[in-house]
């Protein structure tokens, strides 16, 4: 069989990423557009994946047909333009989150989906091919350890880049938990609120963190996410799981414990580059073998919608502190 045939559209930071895995991990794949306006950076791609060709816009990029699939690595206020062209050919599509910014044009993209009657889209939420949070889901859903009663999330890290304004927060960061603490429950997120810590004096000026989210599943489970972008240690991911029976925790750094020098230290990540690395190769590469098996089953563009939805009540309680409820559409029976 011959390989799938992925066009990468943006090839900044995370997009670049992709490029290198296609080419270095990922089976049955090969690079074979790069779609960015910007032609140094489609340069710096080439550069990893000479086989490519490269097109300044994903129209002209359809035009050729030289593409199979399409990973979509734009920031999220461009992945609609992209979006709806690509559904029109009928590509299988990853698209980085978030699906879009808000809820409006995550339900656009929802309706388009279902008028061309086939699933093509899967959101790029990594976490959900991390080897801890898969472990935690099947713990949680075989009730070995009773009911999940609560989640404690940490989400550090070290700093962030000039570009990153503070309902990134929510938007960028805590889009992640919001959409995992989903996945590990099975149920959708019903309010949102949202306090501070203390100010870190550390922080940039423009943000006001950390903050305490707290995240109540129509379930009843309530999660609480410390989202802290100025914790200077390290990039660290972890969470805990409050059963009927004990308790169970993810995320711990794997590396070496040295006991030297009257101090006992473990390594900590210091990007989600490396603490999501294998989550990242895994997800690409089911991707890939759901396009040649025909049956797409990552999270869908209605897992981009529902994390559109909870991100939009998030951006709310961050501005009032209110508890905020999530408003969204009943499920469409195209995604049961
Ligand atoms: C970034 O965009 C990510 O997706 C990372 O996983 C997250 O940890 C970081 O806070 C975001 O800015």
């Amino acid at each position: 069989m011959s390989d799938v045939r992925v066009g990468v559209v943006g090839t900044g930071f995370i997009g670049l990423e992709h490029v290198a895995r296609f080419e270095n991990s990922i089976n049955g794949a090969s690079v074979s557009a790069i779609v960015e306006p910007d032609e140094s950076r489609a340069r710096t791609a080439l550069q990893i994946s000479p086989n490519a060709q490269w097109f300044p816009t994903i129209e002209s990029a359809l035009e050729s047909k030289a593409m199979d699939a399409v990973l979509i690595a734009t920031p999220g206020q461009f992945h609609e333009p992209v979006i709806l062209p690509v559904l029109e050919y009928g590509l299988p599509i990853l698209c980085e989150k978030p699906l879009t910014p808000d809820p409006v044009s995550s339900l656009r993209i929802v309706n388009a989906e279902i008028a061309k009657g086939r699933k093509l889209i899967q959101v790029g939420f990594m976490r959900r091919f991390d080897a801890g949070y898969m472990e935690l889901k099947s713990l949680i859903a075989g009730k070995k350890q009773g009911e999940l009663l609560g989640l404690h999330c940490a989400h550090r890290n070290p700093s962030v880049p000039d570009s990153y304004h503070n309902e990134m927060l929510i938007f960028d960061s805590v889009v992640h938990e919001i959409d995992v603490v989903r996945f590990l429950t099975d149920s959708p997120i019903k309010t949102v609120q949202v306090r501070h810590l203390k100010r870190n004096s550390l922080s940039p000026e423009r943000l006001q963190e950390p903050i305490l989210v707290l995240l109540e599943t129509d379930s009843g489970v309530l999660a609480t996410v410390e989202m802290n972008v100025s914790v200077q240690f390290g990039y660290q991911v972890k969470t805990e799981a409050v059963f009927e029976k004990g308790i169970a925790e993810i995320g711990r750094t794997s590396g070496m414990t040295q006991f030297f020098e009257g101090a006992i230290s473990t390594p900590e990540h210091a990007s989600f580059k490396s603490r999501f690395a294998d989550a990242f190769n895994f997800e690409l590469q089911q991707w890939i073998n759901s396009i040649r098996t025909m049956k797409l089953d990552g999270p869908s563009a209605w897992d981009g919608y529902l994390a559109a939805a909870a991100v939009a009540a998030g951006l709310e309680a961050l501005k009032s502190g209110a508890i905020c409820s999530v408003k969204y559409e009943q499920k469409p029976s195209f995604y049961l």
